[in-house]
């Protein structure tokens, strides 16, 4: 893809995503949206699914060539694809918490090379383009410069997608190695919040493609380390993360011992 043409598409990822986080915000107001659950601890509401359709509708019209991967309604399958989540942090959503974000990603053979993550209840859009920086509302973003896990603040994320014993004996490990641990229900804002500096380091142990695409490539062009996700088979089946400060990211990878999460050398 030449870079006017990925500038043309990050540049309408961007306004997808503030339409869509508008829309979530005023489900989220309202409370007027019903939830299931797709299975334990998974919810998804009707308020992912209208913000899934606007931002598929904004893509289909100005590239209808394109391929979409969207966590409420699957695809894939195109050399240029368009990755989404929603609503990352529906959990959070459902019960009202005011921590969730609209995750869109351009991939190109596999890889994201464009993606936005936009917090709508904090007004905060967080892109990036690979080879060109991250920023936060259009103002250049950089990972913490920390190398001391003792200072270090980290988000290990949970699900049921993975064994709470294995969770627990992670979390064990970074609290016996002086790392502060957090969890608070969303892989995408954790992840830029990596790409700024407000947290040092994420790790969860199974994560999909639509919750990762973006923000991990913005925290690769904040400075940061992110582990190869998308190696392999990692768009189609997900897996392990762990991204960290670059000082940080040999102590948060050797304490959290995630397992196929080698450090990503394609920047
Ligand atoms: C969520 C992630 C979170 C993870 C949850 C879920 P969703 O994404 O952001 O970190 O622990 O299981 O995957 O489902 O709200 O888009």
């Amino acid at each position: 893809m030449h870079d006017t043409e990925l500038t043309a598409r990050l540049d309408l990822a961007a306004v997808l995503a503030r339409d869509g986080g508008h829309c979530a915000r005023k489900f989220f107001r309202s409370g007027d949206f019903d939830v299931r659950l797709k299975g334990p601890g998974d919810p998804v509401t009707t308020a992912d699914l209208a913000v899934d359709a606007l931002i598929q509708e904004g893509i289909r019209r100005s590239y209808p060539q394109d391929g979409i991967l969207s966590e409420e309604s699957g695809g894939g399958g195109a050399d240029i694809l368009w990755v989404i989540d929603p609503i990352d942090g529906t959990q959070n959503f459902s019960r009202g918490i005011a921590r969730f974000a609209i995750s869109v990603a351009i991939c190109e053979n596999g890889r994201p090379v464009g993606g936005v993550v936009y917090d709508p209840m904090a007004d905060e859009l967080f892109l990036a383009r690979k080879g060109g920086g991250a920023f936060l509302n259009g103002g250049k973003i950089r990972a913490s410069s920390l190398q001391e896990p003792a200072q270090a603040l980290i988000e290990a994320g949970y699900s049921s997608k993975h064994s709470w014993q294995d969770y627990h004996a992670m979390t064990g490990r970074l609290l016996d190695a002086g790392f502060g641990v957090r969890q608070v229900g969303s892989a995408a804002l954790g992840l830029v919040e990596v790409a700024c500096g407000r947290i040092d380091g994420y790790c969860e142990m199974h994560l999909e493609s639509w919750d990762v695409a973006a923000a991990a490539l913005i925290v690769a062009e904040a400075g940061g380390v992110a582990s190869d996700f998308f190696a392999g088979d990692g768009m189609r089946t997900g897996g392990p993360i762990v991204a960290a400060a670059d000082g940080l990211w040999d102590a948060l990878q050797t304490t959290a011992a995630v397992p196929r999460t080698d450090r990503c050398e394609t920047r």
